[in-house]
């Protein structure tokens, strides 16, 4: 018999799911923000998370809680929006569940069933991040972190993260293909794949480090190419965006979401990373690179695109802004951004307004000097008009 209870939470689940979400009145001229997140915690079905037999469970304990609902991977397909979204139990394990909407910026519910992944390795312990790639071969890629035990280290904390790949024609049924292989760089996170062949092969962003959490030698999002997807092997990685010195990205930076194909480049939304007396600050930053030549970078605007804002700014891991899906809809793009490692927003734009702000904002001059020039310049020209 169904406890009392669940009838109770449910009302409660069907009133956040059909809440409507507005945008917020700041304005920047980039992106609108919206008002309430389009997934937290409290999106995830009551039967995930209770028992709801009232013989079996008669305090309707929750026994398998949700702890958070974040960096999601998206895509609009047979005329619904979806998310791919990072699902952390109380157990710090993540798994990944698919939400649809008919509207990209409220009403997120998801499949009865998280996603099984195949189990093709036992040292797997942790699955996160999923980037969502329509492929030019017909396929929808997944391209995910595999997180294993580091056994080469005494440190009990330490990890090995690789890039894990699934692939599918409908969102439902899911192939597991090996892991990548980068023959360059001990660990990978963060890796997506591009859209298009190039140069007839498959075309991966990746983002290689030394270790778990440094990136070390690791400049930046590198990327590489590879003949088979089905056994993907990356020989080379060459560098795209670079991480600099007293910038956003000091620290590390990756790829977001697959790049957007505009006129004038690829569109890239990454997110960059600095180090602070805080801890570490994760921003989302915008960079485009050269349409017949993916690695190259054209254009890449000063500073950040979105910082975390208001209760953005706290949460498991406080000061994060992170993104791993966009959508770009008849002109209109949707960026899903998680806050602090605990739930995921929306910011909308559209493509005219993003390709204005990618080609046409100065770029960052590296120095306090020069900076405080551009902005003179910029001061200069509108007085005159004043
Ligand atoms: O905790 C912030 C983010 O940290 C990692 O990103 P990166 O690999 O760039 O350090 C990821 O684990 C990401 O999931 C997380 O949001």
């Amino acid at each position: 018999m169904i406890h009392n209870k669940y009838y109770e939470l449910e009302k409660k689940y069907e009133k956040l799911i059909n809440r409507k979400n507005e945008p917020t009145d700041e304005y920047n001229g980039l992106y609108k923000r919206y008002k309430y997140p389009v997934l937290t915690a409290s999106h995830a079905p009551i039967f995930w998370m209770y028992d709801i037999n009232s013989e079996t469970n008669p305090f309707f304990l929750q026994r398998l809680g949700i702890n958070a609902v974040m960096n999601s991977g998206a895509i609009k397909f047979n005329g619904k929006y979806c998310l791919m979204a990072r699902v952390e139990g109380w157990d710090r394990k993540s798994f990944f569940a698919l939400a649809r909407s008919n509207c990209p910026t409220e009403g997120f519910k998801f499949d009865d069933k998280p996603i099984i992944l195949e189990d093709t390795d036992k040292s797997e312990t942790n699955v996160y991040d999923m980037r969502l790639t329509k492929h030019e071969d017909g396929y929808i890629y997944g391209v995910f972190c595999s997180e294993s035990k580091d056994l080469s280290s005494n440190d009990l904390s330490a990890a090995k993260a690789d890039a894990g790949i699934i692939r599918t024609k409908d969102l439902l049924n899911w192939e597991r293909l090996p892991n990548l292989v980068t023959k360059q760089s001990a660990q990978q996170r963060n890796v997506v794949l591009h859209s298009e062949f190039v140069d007839g092969k498959y075309c991966f962003y990746t983002r290689p480090m030394d270790s778990f959490i440094d990136t070390g030698s690791g400049s930046g999002i590198g990327i590489g190419l590879c003949d088979d997807i089905t056994h993907a092997i990356i020989d080379e990685e060459k560098m795209t965006s670079l991480r600099k010195y007293h910038t956003i990205t000091e620290a590390k930076n990756g790829a977001g979401a697959p790049p957007i194909k505009t006129d004038s480049g690829w569109i890239h939304i990454a997110h960059g990373v600095r180090n602070t007396a805080a801890g570490l600050r994760y921003v989302i930053y915008v960079f485009a690179t050269d349409l017949n030549d993916p690695s190259k970078v054209i254009a890449e605007p000063s500073g950040y695109f979105i910082a975390p804002k208001g209760e953005e700014r706290v949460g498991d891991v406080s000061n994060v802004t992170f993104t791993n899906g966009v959508i770009e809809d008849e002109g209109k793009v949707y960026i899903y951004y998680a806050s602090s490692d605990t739930r995921l927003h929306v910011a909308s734009t559209t493509l005219e307004r993003l390709v204005d702000y990618t080609f046409n904002t100065p770029s960052d001059p590296l120095r306090s000097v020069d900076c405080v020039k551009q902005r003179i310049e910029l001061i200069d020209q509108n007085l005159a008009l004043l």
